[in-house]
């Protein structure tokens, strides 16, 4: 059973110009194709996403946000693996609930994204119609049409056979939690894709929680991607808390079902807030378990080691978070001030035969 661990080092940068400037130089060497200039740009759009979710999490509680899954912790998973498919420049993504970070990080504006999670009109995703950021994102190359658990495995499985039959190149990249492995769609999709050798990359999102469920009630394996021997294809389990190994670890897949089928990825990650704005975690989980988890946040873990490549100075990296945060301000006041829709859209997008 191939499997694989990552331990490397983190890098990261604020701005690209800031990196040059610096003089950036690399103490450990980038894995292929990696700049120090990309790893500034998804530092920074990641501070952005963080800005966002915090803001996101402050509204629900002031009633203006109705509800919110954060992805807190997952976002150097979603960002590292977004990274190689914006690098490869021919991916299609299936996204769930908990990737905020990782819409944000594929082109949703901070409008866009208020205006969904307030339910107004602007939503690209639903014109606020359903959960926050569920629909289509098509000019991003997103898909998140429900939030039925592992419903978008079968849904991502289906699209790559519809680019294959159109003979098209397209790998497509579907993240799921760990509580969607105990789905029967999962393993629907994932043999389904074997057989047919379809060029999908399952990426299990694993913070060892579904809801207040923990991994051990739901499986013996300690490892999900144990589970692709069963279906003949590679998995590997990586630190979804390095943004770097995630990108390589995904670049790697690319190639691979691109050229040979699928491959399963699962992302150790954190999830730092309770399930969703109407949980309360501190009724399931160990006094203590989330500050631990904390000290191996990316968005400090990655601000550090910047700093210490010299890539770019504390004052840099204040200013990428002073910036997000003006982004999360006036956006937050342009989507309070806008409507909600008004019904003269309701038949419209939806399924007429
Ligand atoms: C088919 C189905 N069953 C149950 C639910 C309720 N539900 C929503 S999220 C969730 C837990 C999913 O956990 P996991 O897959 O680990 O993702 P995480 O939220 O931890 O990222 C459940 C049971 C649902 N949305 N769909
Ligand atoms: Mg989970």
């Amino acid at each position: 059973m191939p499997r694989k661990r990552t331990t490397r080092a983190q890098a990261g940068g604020g701005s690209a110009k800031a990196a040059e400037k610096n003089g950036a130089r690399s103490k450990s060497p980038l894995p292929k194709g990696l700049e120090y200039s990309d790893l500034v740009d998804y530092y920074t759009r990641l501070i952005q996403a963080r800005s966002l979710d915090e803001r996101i999490w402050a509204l629900n509680r002031q009633g203006k946000v109705p509800i919110a899954a954060s992805s807190q912790g997952h976002e150097a998973a979603q960002l590292g693996s977004l990274l190689a498919a914006e690098k490869d420049g021919d991916c299609f993504l299936f996204p769930y609930y908990r990737d905020l970070a990782l819409k944000v990080a594929a082109g949703l504006t901070p409008v866009q994204t208020m205006m969904s999670f307030m339910g107004k009109a602007g939503d690209p995703y639903s014109r606020g119609r359903q959960f926050p950021l569920q629909g289509a994102d098509l000019p991003n190359k997103i898909i998140q049409i429900s939030n039925v658990v592992a419903a978008g495995l079968t849904q991502s499985v289906g699209y790559a056979l519809g680019c294959r039959m159109a003979g098209e190149k397209t790998v497509v990249l579907v993240y799921f939690g760990d509580g969607a492995t105990s789905q029967g769609e999962t393993h629907e999709a994932m043999n389904f894709a074997s057989i047919h050798k379809l060029p999908v990359i399952f990426i299990c999102e694993n913070n060892r929680y579904a809801i207040s469920t923990p991994q051990r009630s739901q499986m013996v394996i300690e490892e999900v991607a144990s589970r692709a021997a069963g279906y003949g294809f590679p998995g590997f389990t990586v630190d979804g808390m390095d943004l770097v190994a995630c990108y390589e670890a995904t670049r790697e897949a690319i190639t691979h079902a691109r050229s040979q089928g699928p491959v399963l990825l699962e992302m150790m990650v954190e999830r730092f807030m309770s399930h969703t704005t109407d949980d309360d975690d501190r009724r399931y989980r160990p006094e203590g378990e989330v500050e631990r988890a904390r000290e191996r946040d990316p968005v400090v873990t990655l601000a550090r080691t910047l700093i210490e490549e010299k890539v770019l100075t504390q004052k840099q990296v204040d200013e990428i978070a002073a910036a997000a945060l003006k982004a999360t301000d006036e956006a937050t006041d342009i989507a309070d001030a806008s409507s909600p829709p008004d019904g003269s859209g309701l038949h419209d997008s939806v399924y007429s035969p």
